[in-house]
């Protein structure tokens, strides 16, 4: 899989999905976790979607056209952001959840967590609704670039374990130095219907 472009392309902020016949890949995760950075790194557009160390920063989804309509990948408001109040974070939540349930043309969601970081209650839940759903997902650890090599393994293996999926289903990355970058777009090549 090469990424030849990739361009904004809309903003859903209500219960209305955008609902179209591309395949979308959803990236979802904590408030902060960097989804807008892994977003940038993967198409190499370093602004394409707006990261901010202020977390809560991307409240809408986010549609970007990969490709010229060969896929969109779709930036999740992230969850679990303590400033907000609990509607706020209800509100978040429903959005979520209720893109996860309608989307038709969802194919993958990429669950992104900080491999520095315990798994948070809210990681393992949204896990367990994908499962419910049987909406298949990929853990991807991101800011690997915070740990040297030789821990990231030993971070990844407590990772799969906290979340009872197998170390295959669980993929390094950083956003700052690209690590990872290619087994996802391989990934993503698996995913997608060939064209
Ligand atoms: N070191 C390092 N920092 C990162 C990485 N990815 C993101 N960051 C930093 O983490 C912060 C949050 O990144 P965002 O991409 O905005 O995170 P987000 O998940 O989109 O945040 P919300 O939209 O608020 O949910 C920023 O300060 C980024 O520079 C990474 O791979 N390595
Ligand atoms: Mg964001």
């Amino acid at each position: 899989m090469k990424i030849l472009s990739a361009e904004y392309e809309t903003s859903v902020v209500t219960k209305k999905i955008y609902q179209t016949s591309i395949p979308e890949i959803a990236i979802a995760g904590r408030s902060n976790v960097g989804k807008s950075s892994f977003i940038n790194m993967l198409t190499g557009r370093k602004k394409l979607a707006r990261s901010s160390s202020e977390p809560g920063r991307t409240r809408m989804l986010n549609y970007f056209n990969v490709n010229k309509g060969e896929f969109y990948l779709v930036d999740l408001p992230g969850y679990g952001y303590a400033k907000v109040t609990d509607k706020e974070k209800d509100l978040w939540k429903g959005i979520i959840e209720f893109y996860l349930q309608e989307s038709k043309a969802l194919k993958h969601v990429i669950l992104l967590v900080d491999i520095r970081r315990e798994s948070s209650d809210l990681d393992l839940q949204l896990a367990d609704y994908l499962r419910f759903y049987n909406i298949p997902f990929t853990i991807v650890a991101t800011k690997a670039d915070k740990l040297s090599k030789m821990n990231r393994k030993p971070a990844l293996q407590a990772i799969a374990r906290a979340f009872g999926e197998s170390e295959k289903n669980v993929l390094a990355a950083s956003s700052l130095s690209s690590d990872g970058r290619e087994e996802i777009l391989s990934l993503l090549s698996d995913i997608l219907p060939n064209k």
